[in-house]
């Protein structure tokens, strides 16, 4: 049966229509391509056709190149010919826009000779958050339509714009008044046609120009600006880009474009992106979303005003919920609500809402000391101290007051849920929703779901965090859940390299050089070393004695250097400095404790360093994949990325250890076991994968058999 075309045309009063139809969003596939490309060649070639008016159907106009052919052989024709073929019709052309038009798909709006937007449409060049370039002519249009300033501002921050804005900056010439965009479009055509308008063309466009000298400041300001994005490859390749297009005739910043384009697609950061763009999507594809509708969610509890409760809390009265909070009495209640309109104060000081905004938030906050408040809450989290005699204690009274349906959650970040479910009456009801400090802040929301929990409660979780803007993943019941215990592994892997001769320093600044924002132990001294040493301390009983042990963290804390809240930890913090600098003292404590285990100190290189930071973190992350903690190594990675600041445009640990190679990593590990075999167990799923010649993402991609 063959596929209905991609691209319909058909001629309606001299008007030749050319709709998009390639859901879910008009990706600009190669059927899209060939059908505008004969779209445009027949309406030329049809004397019955004034002009030619190019829409999307369903959602969106074009949300760019179809991202899951990039890495692919290309197919013909290319995007930038398909662009320059509309721009060359001799009939004008316009692109009515409705939804998102990115990428691609604002490069085929801006070949068009007219452009109009409906008040839903969403504009933007977002390739840079691929790794990539408007390769499609949007580098050399783009300026000639707007000016460099605000066409470097498109493409270096990715964001995506309004008509308003558009129409504002010259993007578009006019703004739709229903969304009915066919119908707009159609008799805007007429409007065009009737005011005689000419054939209008992108590339000959000089006027946004003009003013070379604020063109240069533009150039300048965008180079300064790139030189902070740490590690990414494509910002500096759109500035010469754009840079081309003020040099060049047309045609030879075209070349310079796709040449540059090519460069970023040859990049192993494209290829981290767009791994993470969508690993990002698949982590909502949950067998219980397949599965389970969620229950409804209106009203929420909040159990607990401490630092993780009150960002809880303004997590969802941001996004309008109604939130209760229960203390244990009136001054810890007063304390947490202290906290939460800290965090309006903090935003009302910004100038990003007004004290009327934060009357009309807070109006939904209420606060109380007894539970009877939660009786018609939908949804509870529980945000007390990590104790499971405390945790008990609170869930026991949910269970008494919660109505029948209620979904009872746990913040706990390690303890067992299992046990908190089977502490109540209706474990069914009980689900882990982990979330990071400051929560109203970080994205990853850990989804951990017990032996009995049922999947409509799982979906429900998932909902909430479609609500709060959060990405959340699920994840199995063990101490840690994903992101902690794979942290735990390679922090000791890093402690081991401390007391075999690096100096945290070292360790940091490769950590730092590989793209962290910051490393293992600025990590420590901005959470608080005492947070480690109370899981160190709980852990100690069930420790495996064999395990290597390194004492230098405790020896920090017993001396309270916690880190940045003591003024001290690894590095030192002179009046309240956020910026910390190497203590001797901590170098002196390290060779003190290298001494007392008998280690003969060595240098390490940095990529010593990094191999086994990583390696660490990727062994872990396959123990965790094969025991069924994480559905699939793309869960890590996004894990890893949303929650612990593995950058980004490497994809995660799982796609950096594909792009490694498994056998590369699997040997480095055999190689690390021979000093110490314990620690350095390799997963059996990596041995497995390796003796198969498969790599993670094979297990990505459905074929899920790596029991
Ligand atoms: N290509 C392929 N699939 C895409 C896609 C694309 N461009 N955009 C979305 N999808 C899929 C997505 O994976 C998901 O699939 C479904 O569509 C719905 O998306 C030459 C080089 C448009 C704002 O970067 O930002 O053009 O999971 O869940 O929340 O210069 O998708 O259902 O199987 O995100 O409503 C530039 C990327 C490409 C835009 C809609 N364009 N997309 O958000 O739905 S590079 C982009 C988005 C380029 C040229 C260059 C968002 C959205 P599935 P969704 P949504």
């Amino acid at each position: 049966m063959s596929q209905a075309p991609a691209v319909h045309l058909s001629v309606h009063n001299h008007v030749a229509l050319v709709s998009i139809d390639n859901p879910p969003v008009n990706a600009l596939g190669v059927a899209v391509r060939r059908g505008l490309q004969q779209a445009i060649a027949q309406a030329e070639a049809d004397d019955r056709v004034h002009a030619v008016l190019i829409v999307g159907q369903g959602k969106a106009f074009i949300a760019g190149a179809d991202i899951r052919e990039f890495g692919q052989p290309p197919q013909a024709p290319s995007l930038p010919d398909v662009c320059n073929a509309i721009e060359a019709c001799s009939k004008p052309v316009i692109a009515a826009i409705h939804g998102p038009a990115l990428g691609g798909g604002l490069e085929v709006a801006m070949s068009a000779h007219y452009r109009l937007a409906t008040d839903s449409a969403r504009l933007g060049l977002p390739e840079v958050q691929l790794g990539l370039l408007p390769g499609a002519g949007g580098t050399q249009r783009a300026p000639r339509l707007v000016g460099a300033q605000a066409a470097l501002d498109l493409m270096l921050s990715g964001r995506h714009i309004g008509a308003a804005e558009a129409l504002r900056m010259g993007l578009i010439d006019h703004i739709a008044t229903s969304d009915d965009v066919q119908a707009e479009g159609l008799a805007y055509v007429r409007h065009v046609l009737g005011e005689g308008a000419q054939v209008r063309r992108t590339r000959d466009l000089t006027e946004a120009l003009a003013d070379k000298r604020a063109q240069g400041v533009a150039i300048d300001a965008a180079r300064t600006e790139v030189r902070k994005k740490r590690g990414l490859f494509s910002p500096e390749k759109i500035v010469d880009a754009v840079q081309a297009a003020l040099d060049l005739p047309f045609d030879e910043g075209l070349r310079t474009e796709r040449a540059l384009f090519e460069q970023c697609l040859a990049s192993p950061q494209r290829a981290g992106l767009i791994h993470a763009f969508f690993a990002e999507r698949e982590v909502l594809k949950a067998p219980e979303t397949k599965s389970a509708k969620p229950r409804a969610l209106n009203k929420v509890g909040v159990i607990g005003g401490g630092t993780m409760g009150a960002g809880i809390a303004v997590a969802m009265l941001d996004t309008g919920l109604h939130v209760t909070m229960i203390e244990r009495d009136d001054q810890a209640l007063a304390q947490g609500r202290a906290r939460v309109e800290k965090v309006y104060d903090g935003l009302i000081a910004k100038g990003r809402i007004s004290s009327e905004g934060k009357a009309i938030v807070m109006a939904r906050f209420v606060g109380a000391v007894d539970y009877a408040a939660l009786a018609e809450a939908d949804l509870v989290v529980e945000a007390v101290f990590e104790d499971m005699a405390v945790k008990h204690a609170v869930f026991a009274q949910l269970d008494k007051v919660c109505k029948p349906g209620a979904v009872l959650a746990t913040n706990t970040s390690y303890l067992d849920i299992n046990e908190i479910a089977a502490s109540v009456f209706r474990p069914q009801d009980v689900i882990g929703l982990h979330f990071f400090s400051p929560a109203n802040i970080m994205k990853l929301l850990e989804i951990v779901v017990p032996a009995k929990v049922s999947a409509d409660v799982v979906a429900t979780g998932f909902e909430l965090a479609k609500r709060l803007k959060k990405v959340p993943v699920r994840a199995g019941v063990c101490d840690g859940f994903i992101g902690n215990r794979i942290l735990a592994t390679y922090r000791t892997a890093a402690d081991h390299l401390m007391e075999d001769g690096a100096s945290p320093y070292e360790i940091d600044q490769m950590a730092r050089a590989f793209g962290y924002p910051m490393g293992p132990y600025e990590v420590s001294d901005l959470a608080g070393g005492d947070i480690g040493w109370a899981t160190r301390k709980r852990r100690a009983a069930t420790r495996d004695p064999r395990a290597r042990y390194v004492h230098i963290a405790d020896q920090l804390c017993e001396r309270g250097w916690f880190g940045q809240k003591t003024g001290r930890g690894y590095y030192l913090y002179p009046n309240g400095a956020r910026t910390g600098t190497p203590d001797p003292e901590v170098l002196a404590i390290v060779e003190e404790e290298r001494a007392k285990a008998g280690v003969k100190p060595r240098t390490f290189t940095p990529d010593e360093l990094q191999r086994r930071y990583l390696a660490a973190m990727i062994n872990e992350g396959a123990k965790v994949v094969e025991e069924g903690i994480a559905l699939r190594p793309l869960d890590v990675d996004v894990t890893l990325v949303h929650g612990y600041g593995f950058p980004r445009y490497r994809g995660g640990p799982m796609k950096y250890a594909d792009m490694v190679g498994l056998p590369a990593i699997l040997a480095d590990i055999r190689e690390f076991a021979k000093e110490d075999p314990l620690f350095w167990q390799p997963a059996t799923l990596l041995i497995q994968l390796v003796a198969e010649g498969r790599d993670f993402d094979s297990l990505n991609k459905g074929d899920n058999n790596h029991a």
